[in-house]
C-alpha cells in the first residue's frame, strides 16, 4: 500500500511508535517557533528545566503579538525574550518585523521539514509542504530541547481539489467553504492533505491562507503536495535550493476524502461570531460596514494586500468606513511601499498600520460599540476585537476591500457591475522578496548572552503530583464551543501579564463570568464542566496553567479540542470525558466527586471513572496514552520533565 504525503514526513521523522490511527507516535521535530505572549513561558521553562541550548535545526523568537509598549511589561517581555534567543541559540524577530507564520514563511520553512510552534496557526507552511503543529509552549520548550514530539497519529484526509477558481473567488473561499461543510470541529484528529488537479493553480501564498485557516477546523495541521508552484516561491524568497518535491503515492489510502470543485466557489464570509458561519457575501449585503481591517497571518502577505491596493487604486474609501491595512511582515510593507502602492492605497484613504498581529486580539483598532467590523483575519470569536458585544465578519481581501470602496458589504461582483471599471485584481508574486532583514537577529549576531528578567517576569508556578482523592464543586457549567479566549482572554490590558501568572490568574473565564477566579480561589479546588470542542482556538498554555494556578484539578466536557487537551495534562489537570447525559445531569454549583483513587487509576492505565454528583454516579473516560497519565500523575510536564532527568520513574 502506497503513502500518503503525511505518511512519508512522519516516517522520516519516526523516532518512536507506529503510524497506526490512534497510536501514540514520537517524531523529530526540525524547526521550532515561538512568539512574544507563549514565549516567556517557554523560555523560563527552557531554565526551570535546567537546558541550556537549541538543539533543532532552526529556533525562532517572534514578537509580533504584543508590539505596542503600552507600559514597561510588553518591553520587559521582549528584553527577556531577546536575551533568552541571545542566551540559548535562537533568531529573534523583533517587534514590528511581523507576525510570526509570515516571517517564518519568508526566512524558514521548508518542505519536508517538521515545524512544531506554541501558537495555533504554526500549520501555516503546510502550504509548502512542511509538516508543521501547533502545540503548548511546554511542548515547543521540550522539543527544542532535542527530545521528541509526541501525538496521537491522526486520521488522514484527503481534500481533493477540482477545476480552478473563478474570477473574484479566493483561496480563502476555500477554507471558508470547508468550514461551511465541515464545521470548527470538523477537523479534530485530522491532517488534512490537499490532492487533485486543483492544487496546481494555487500559488504557494494561496496554500498558505488554506492551511493557515485549518487551524480554524480544528485540524491537527493541514499540508499540500509540492510541485512547480512551491519551488517558484522558494526560488523568489531567495531559498531556490530547500525546494524538494514531495508527493503522496499514486496508491496512498486516505481514511476520508472531500471534494471542492473551486470553480463552483463564490465569495462567501463568516458571520459573527464564529469562523464556520459562513454563507455567501450576497446573503449579507447591504449591511454597513464601520471598519474594514486588512492583514493578520491568514491574509497579510504581499500577495494579499495587492489586490486590495489595486482595488482602490484612483477611488477612495468610504467615507463611513475606516479602512485599515496591517501587512503580516514588514518585508511586504517594504516591498509595498517601493512600489508605491503604500501612497496609492494612503491616498485611497488607507490607515496603514503596523506589522503585528494587533487588532485580531483585540490590541487596537478596537470597533466602537454595535458597529460591523469587517476584517480579513480567521478568527471572530465574541470579544476578541475587544469589546464584548462585537460583529466582526471575516472574509478575503477582495470582500474587505469592496466593503471598503462600498461602505456596505457587498460581493465584489455586484460592486464590479455598479461601478462599471473594476475588474478581478487576481493574484500576482513579487519577482523577488527582498525586503531588508535588520530585523531578525540570527544567533550568530545575538547581543545578549545572558536572560535579562525585569519585574514583569514572574516565575513558572508548579503544581504537586496528582491527588488520591479529587473532588470539590462543578464551579463553571459552560456550552459546546468554548475557546481559549474564553478562559484566557488576549486584548492589551490582559495580555501583558502573560509571563505574570497570579496576576492573569484573575482573569480566568471572566468573559464567562467575572467571579470566577475569586470563586476558584475560595473553593481551593473543583472541577469545571463544558460540552463539545472545549478549548478550541488558540495554543496559549496560560488557559490550563492559570486554572492550575486557581486549583482547578478537572474538567469533564463532551470532548476537547487537541491543543487545550494537551495542555490540560501538561499541567496537571485530569481531562474527562462525559457523554450528553452526563453533561445535562451537572449543574453549576453540584458537589462533584472522583470516586476513584485517581492516582492510581492514572497511573494504572484504568479508562472509566465513576463520578458522583450529587447521590447520582456516572461514568467519565480518560482516553490517555502512558506517557500523558505519567505527565498528569507527576503533576504536569514540568515536573514530570525533572524527574526523568534525575533517573525518576515518572
Ligand atoms: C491567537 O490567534 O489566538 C493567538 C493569540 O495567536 C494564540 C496564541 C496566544 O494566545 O498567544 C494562538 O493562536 O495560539
Ligand atoms: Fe496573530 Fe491573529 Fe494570526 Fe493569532 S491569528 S497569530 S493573533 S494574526
Amino acid at each position: 500500500m502506497g503513502q500518503t504525503l503525511t505518511e512519508k514526513i512522519l516516517d522520516d521523522h519516526l523516532v518512536e511508535g507506529e503510524l497506526e490511527t490512534g497510536e501514540e507516535i514520537g517524531i523529530e521535530i526540525d524547526q521550532v517557533l515561538t512568539q512574544d505572549t507563549t514565549g516567556t513561558m517557554v523560555w523560563l521553562q527552557f531554565e526551570a528545566m535546567g537546558l541550556d541550548e537549541v538543539q533543532t535545526e532552526i529556533a525562532a523568537q517572534y514578537c509580533d503579538h504584543q508590539t505596542y509598549q503600552f507600559d514597561f511589561k510588553n518591553t520587559d517581555d521582549h528584553r527577556f525574550l531577546r536575551s533568552a534567543a541571545g542566551t540559548y541559540g535562537a533568531h529573534f524577530s523583533r517587534p514590528g518585523n511581523g507576525i510570526c507564520h509570515n516571517v517564518h514563511r519568508e526566512n524558514f520553512a521548508a518542505p519536508g521539514k517538521t515545524l512544531l510552534g506554541s501558537d495555533s496557526h504554526t500549520p501555516t507552511p503546510g502550504g509548502i509542504g512542511e509538516l508543521a503543529i501547533g502545540s503548548g509552549g511546554i511542548d515547543v520548550t521540550v522539543a527544542m530541547g532535542g527530545a521528541p514530539y509526541y501525538i496521537e497519529m491522526p486520521e488522514i484526509v484527503s481534500v481533493r481539489l477540482e477545476g480552478e477558481l473563478p474570477e473574484w473567488a479566493t483561496a480563502k473561499d476555500v477554507i471558508l467553504e470547508l468550514l461551511r461543510r465541515l464545521s470548527v470541529k470538523g477537523g479534530v484528529g485530522k491532517i488534512l492533505e490537499y490532492t487533485g488537479p486543483g492544487v496546481e493553480s494555487l500559488t504557494a501564498p494561496e496554500r498558505m491562507t488554506i492551511t493557515n485557516m485549518g487551524t480554524e477546523l480544528g485540524a491537527t495541521t493541514s499540508i499540500f503536495p509540492t510541485d512547480h508552484q512551491t519551488e517558484d516561491y522558494l526560488e523568489r524568497v531567495g531559498r531556490g535550493d530547500e525546494y524538494v518535491e514531495l508527493q503522496p503515492d499514486d496508491d496512498a489510502d486516505y481514511d476520508d476524502e472531500i471534494v471542492v470543485d473551486l470553480s463552483d466557489l463564490e465569495p462567501l464570509i463568516a458571520q459573527p461570531s464564529m469562523p464556520d458561519k459562513v454563507v455567501p457575501v450576497s446573503e449579507v449585503e447591504g449591511e454597513s460596514v464601520e471598519q474594514v481591517i486588512v492583514g493578520s497571518c491568514t491574509n497579510g502577505g504581499y500577495e494579499d494586500i495587492l489586490p486590495v491596493a489595486k482595488m482602490l487604486e484612483g477611488r477612495e474609501t468610504s467615507m463611513e468606513t475606516e479602512t485599515i491595512v496591517a501587512p503580516g511582515s514588514k518585508q511586504a510593507s517594504e516591498m509595498l511601499a517601493r512600489e508605491g502602492w503604500v501612497a496609492e492605497m494612503m491616498a485611497a484613504g488607507v490607515n496603514f498600520s503596523e506589522a503585528t498581529c494587533g487588532a485580531c486580539i483585540g490590541i487596537g483598532h478596537v470597533p466602537s460599540s454595535d458597529s460591523v467590523s469587517l476584517r480579513t483575519f480567521n478568527r471572530n470569536f465574541e470579544g476578541r476585537s475587544g469589546i464584548e458585544d462585537d460583529n466582526v465578519y471575516l472574509c478575503s481581501p477582495e470582500v474587505a476591500a469592496a466593503a471598503s470602496i462600498k461602505g456596505e458589504i457587498i460581493d465584489p461582483r455586484n460592486l464590479a457591475d455598479e461601478v462599471g471599471d473594476l475588474e478581478a485584481p487576481g493574484v500576482e508574486l513579487p519577482d523577488e522578496y527582498d525586503g531588508s532583514k535588520t530585523d531578525l537577529i540570527s544567533p550568530d549576531e545575538a547581543v545578549d548572552d545572558e536572560l535579562i528578567k525585569g519585574p514583569n517576569i514572574g516565575d513558572v508556578p508548579l503544581k504537586d503530583q496528582l491527588d488520591a482523592d479529587i473532588s470539590g464543586e462543578a464551579l463553571l457549567k459552560m456550552e459546546d464551543n468554548i475557546t481559549t479566549d474564553h478562559i484566557i482572554p488576549a486584548t492589551q490590558d490582559i495580555l501583558m501579564y502573560r509571563s505574570n501568572v497570579p496576576k492573569l490568574s484573575e482573569f480566568t473565564l471572566s468573559r464567562v463570568d467575572d467571579t470566577f477566579a475569586d470563586r476558584a480561589l475560595e473553593a481551593d479546588g473543583g472541577f469545571l464542566v463544558a460540552g463539545e470542542n472545549y478549548g478550541q482556538g488558540s495554543s496559549r498554555e496560560h488557559a490550563a496553567l492559570c486554572p492550575m494556578y486557581l486549583g482547578i484539578e478537572g474538567v469533564l466536557a463532551q470532548s476537547f479540542a487537541r491543543i487545550h487537551r494537551a495542555n490540560l495534562f501538561n499541567f496537571g489537570i485530569i481531562p474527562l470525558t462525559i457523554d450528553e447525559d452526563t453533561y445535562e445531569n451537572i449543574d453549576q454549583g453540584d458537589d462533584v466527586e472522583i470516586v476513584d483513587d485517581v492516582y492510581d487509576a492514572v497511573t494504572s492505565g484504568q479508562e472509566e471513572f465513576t463520578v458522583r454528583v450529587g447521590d447520582e454516579e456516572y461514568t467519565a473516560t480518560l482516553d490517555a496514552s502512558e506517557r500523558e497519565r505519567a505527565i498528569l500523575a507527576a503533576g504536569g510536564k514540568l515536573a514530570w520533565t525533572k524527574d526523568q532527568a534525575e533517573g525518576g520513574s515518572g
